[in-house]
């Protein structure tokens, strides 16, 4: 990987040691010491980064402040043009960002490029949205008078992002928030600050040729004070969390003391369901990319497999015979479809629930390993289970995937409901019925509902998010951007006269 990267990392603004704080308009501001980005396909650092201090923080908020009384008023669709020559510039660099992902964060090139196609995606929806961002005009009570709703900026957003969509997450927030007239700053995982860095290198250099230096900034640090800050700080309106439950339910307690807005997307348990009547040549693909692809650490992973008993044999025979030809491997690797999870910890994770598992009871039907060597792979796993167990009740960020029988629709559907998580879920079925039962009042609970194709790989145009543990956020497509703006409503009295509403007589 060295000299290969070297190059790479040179072409993308990276360097040696690299500064701590973006402040969008081109200047970065050195930090203190540094933490390494690891490689994990080698175990080993791919360069340095700074960290940030109190004071950086500081700044970077005074900053998004100040530059927002600016971008707020600047009319939406030149906030759009910004954000189109921002698609472009990512169009230009799709290959170099893609193999960086690629590098730092160890999931295989295509789906990096597709991370890069997304960020893509993203900024093409929020150009079109740039010309709506429409209210609506509601029938007044009151003769002469016109009553509305309309959508404001809202403020500084803070964005903590996640190692595993590195660029992506960022990229739904981000652009809608710069059309809705937002300013964002940005505090990534400590895991992937390159591709943070080369990101807002990107962004600033299309920033200085829109008058929009300052509408992105970002802020790099391995230690937590940083998103405890942001939390707390009234001059954010709204914080935009992607990681666990664990640290979600920290961070909303010290938004809602102050009254501000969290948009949280935490935690996953994603279920398939294949019933009786499914198309196997369906859902075998989606299986084998909802429970490996990004090595089983998207939040929309398929972690669990409720197969119907009459199918059962046929299927596990299936699953098995694909679990037996996934290439793991140098995610830079065409042939490679797994690579490795993201650092020691998570493959010390993965050993411990597969661990966990078996000794409540579970059938090891495949893999179950952390594979030897320098980088942090694992075997992909199968594993049989039950769905009350703890182990399966946890996300575990790893391709490991429990399977489970069922007799019963109903019993399916109400056990991949019963955990904690809502966010995706999917059911393989020719059954007219099931579908419509799945996606009713009464069917799926997550955020997401999918039939004849599988819980990961979702498109941004929908909102994208889950229920319970998940956090409720929604993000993306649809009317996501609601949650950037601050509605308000008006009401025009455009009469002589002073009707109250509600019919109240109140006259000297
Ligand atoms: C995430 O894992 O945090 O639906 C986001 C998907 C991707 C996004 C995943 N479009 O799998």
């Amino acid at each position: 990987h060295r000299t290969e990267s070297e190059t790479l990392l040179e072409r993308l603004g990276i360097e040696e040691l690299n500064p701590a704080t973006a402040l969008g308009d081109g200047s970065w501001r050195a930090g203190v010491g540094g933490f390494a980005s690891i490689d994990p396909a080698v175990g080993e650092p791919l360069t340095m980064v700074q960290r940030a201090m109190p004071d950086d923080l500081e700044m970077a908020v005074a900053a998004a402040v100040r530059v927002f009384r600016h971008w707020r008023e600047v009319p939406a669709p030149r906030r759009g043009l910004f954000v189109r020559d921002l698609a472009d510039a990512l169009r230009d660099r799709k290959d170099d960002l893609g193999t960086l992902i690629a590098l730092e964060t160890g999931k295989i090139k295509a789906e990096a490029d597709g991370e890069v196609q997304e960020m893509i995606d993203i900024a093409d929806f929020a150009v079109g949205l740039s010309r709506r961002l429409e209210g609506s005009v509601l029938a007044s009570e009151r003769p002469q008078h016109r009553l509305f709703e309309q959508w404001h900026p809202l403020g500084p957003v803070a964005v903590i992002t996640a190692f595993n969509f590195p660029a992506a997450v960022w990229a739904w927030n981000a652009m809608i928030a710069a059309v809705c007239g937002d300013t964002v700053i940005w505090k990534p995982s400590p895991k992937a600050p390159l591709t943070a860095i080369a990101v807002q290198r990107i962004a600033d250099e299309v920033a200085s040729r829109h008058g929009a230096g300052g509408v992105f900034s970002l802020l790099l640090s391995d230690e937590t004070w940083p998103v405890a800050g942001l939390a707390a700080d009234g001059r954010v309106p709204l914080v935009s969390f992607t990681g666990s439950s664990a640290v979600g339910k920290k961070i909303a307690p010290l938004v809602a003391a102050r009254f501000g807005r969290c948009l949280l997307e935490c935690s996953g348990n994603n279920a398939v369901i294949v019933d009786e009547s499914a198309d196997l040549e369906l859902a075998l693909p989606a299986i084998v990319f909802g429970a490996v692809g990004t090595a089983g650490q998207r939040c929309t992973t398929t972690r669990r497999l409720f197969i119907h008993q009459r199918r059962w044999d046929e299927t596990v025979e299936r699953l098995l015979h694909a679990w037996r030809q996934l290439r793991v491997g140098d995610p830079l690797d065409p042939h490679t479809l797994l690579g490795p999870l993201i650092d020691e910890e998570a493959r010390r994770a993965f050993v411990a629930a597969v661990a966990e598992a078996k000794a409540a009871g579970g059938e090891l039907l495949h893999g179950g390993k952390a594979l030897p060597g320098h980088g942090f792979y694992v075997e992909p796993t199968l594993l049989r289970a039950d769905n009350g167990w703890p182990v399966v009740q946890r996300e575990t960020f790893a391709p490991l995937l429990y399977l489970m029988p069922f007799a019963r629709i109903d019993d399916a559907i109400r056990l991949q409901n019963a955990v904690p998580q809502g966010l995706s879920s999917a059911l393989f079925t020719n059954d007219l019925r099931h579908a419509e039962r799945f996606v009713a009042a009464a069917g799926s609970d997550c955020g997401i509902a999918n039939v004849n194709l599988g819980t990961s790989g979702a498109e941004v145009g929908g909102a994208f998010g889950g229920e319970k543990e998940t956090g409720g956020g929604r993000e993306a497509g649809s009317d996501a951007w609601k949650a950037y703006m601050r509605r308000q409503t008006s009401t025009i009295n455009w009469g002589s006269t002073l009707p109250l509403a509600q019919g109240i007589e109140f006259r000297v």
